[in-house]
């Protein structure tokens, strides 16, 4: 009958489902860079202490929380019997949510001040303003929302709460206020969708038409490339299958275009100008992430995407207005491709248009001299004939 009674026990069945869930969750986690690397006997015997101390951990609450509440129990009993009034719990319950509500409410606020503070710098791109008008405005509502449901839910918790010379008044349905709290935010957010739908429309419906400056930006494993177009203003083709020593872009030298093409380090871009990025990745996805000009556009194996925008501020001009003499712009990877991700970062600058062009004499050829003996190898190129090539192409 005991036994029986432990296996009907609810109170067991959740401890034993939260350990079970609780455990899988650190196993995996523990056992997921396992998978991938070799892990030594110290750092298993690391991993299950980690796992040992956390369900210790766990235990230790549940009994702490169990004898507080047999004490309590105990202390109201031995009231009751005194003849004493027993504690009045809804009015303990009552009171902490108001204290839940002020703390609450003051940690939100201190969240939008200490956080706030580390947001974004203003846009450095004309797109970007929309993006960031439709981001304040989504903003403004939730947080006007947020205020107004928080305080209905805790307050109507404290003035409500149970008391002996009150019943409780039955109301188990009002059609008004169901239709009210269903239109109402079904309004809101139709709004908010179609605004960011055309926003969004507005930002991408002229990305097809290439732009002043249209740079190749493919991802791999754990780096960007970066291919800029030589003084034809054209970038070269491209084929995945001439991927390979030297051409690690597989840039097709059988299209004039490609033989002035230029490699940069860094992203340069001209302030000003409009700029579109040709996107591609060569292995997993990786994502084009610029924070500064609210851009970011997956980078996908075998499916080109592109992005087209207008860098309205330079890094110097960002500098001062920041007041942070390191500033600078950058190009991340948000897609979690791997354990080299962190690496895939680049630095950009916006820079005047003269500037620009001075950056763009000094970059290097595509086209360099172990990719040019490559090539005569492979028959691409005449023996001698890539340097008159150049020539002739510039
Ligand atoms: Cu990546």
């Amino acid at each position: 009958m005991a036994f029986k009674n432990l296996i009907n026990s609810k109170k067991l069945t959740v401890l034993f489902a939260t350990l079970l869930l609780g455990g899988n969750q650190l196993l995996m986690a523990a056992a997921a860079p396992a998978a991938t690397t070799e892990v030594s006997e110290e750092a298993q015997a690391a991993m299950w202490t980690g796992v040992g101390y956390y369900v210790l951990m766990f235990l230790l609450v549940c009994v702490g929380v169990a004898i507080v509440g047999r004490i309590v129990k105990v202390y109201d009993l031995t009231n009751q019997l005194q003849g004493k009034t027993a504690t009045n719990w809804n009015n303990i319950m009552a009171i902490g949510f108001a204290v839940f509500l002020v703390i609450g409410m003051f940690g939100a606020f201190w969240s939008f001040i200490v956080q706030g503070s580390m947001n974004l710098p203003e846009s450095a791109s004309v797109h970007g303003v929309k993006t960031d008008n439709m981001f304040n405005i989504t903003f403004g509502i939730t947080v006007i929302v947020f205020i107004i449901t928080q305080i209905l839910l805790f307050g109507f918790s404290y003035f409500y709460r149970g008391r002996k010379d009150r019943r409780a008044y039955f109301y188990p349905h009002n059609n008004t206020i169901e239709k009210v709290w269903t239109i109402i935010p079904a309004i809101v957010l139709t709004v908010l969708v179609v605004f960011g739908f055309f926003t969004w429309r507005t930002i991408t419906n002229s990305v097809d038409v290439k732009g002043d400056i249209n740079i190749d930006v493919t991802g791999h494993q754990f780096a960007w490339e970066l291919r800029y177009p030589g003084a034809d203003q054209k970038l070269g083709k491209k084929h995945y299958k001439l991927v390979g020593g030297s051409n690690n872009l597989g840039v097709d030298f059988k299209d004039k275009n490609s033989f002035d093409d230029m490699r940069a380090d860094t992203l340069v871009i001209p302030v000003g100008r409009t700029i579109r990025l040709n996107i591609i990745a060569q292995d997993v996805i990786h994502s084009v992430y610029m924070p500064h000009f609210r851009l970011q556009i997956n980078a996908v194996p075998g499916l080109p995407t592109y992005f087209k925008f207008e860098p309205t501020i330079t890094t110097a001009q960002m500098k001062a207005k920041t007041n942070d003499a390191k500033f600078e712009y950058l190009l991340y990877c948000s897609k979690i491709c791997g354990d080299g991700h962190y690496n895939m970062k680049k630095i950009v600058k916006v820079v005047t248009p003269t500037e620009y062009n001075n950056w763009l004499l000094q970059q290097k050829p595509y086209l360099n001299d172990a990719l040019k003996s490559e090539l005569k190898v492979a028959g691409i190129l005449p023996n001698d004939g890539a340097a008159n090539q150049v020539a002739l192409n510039n």
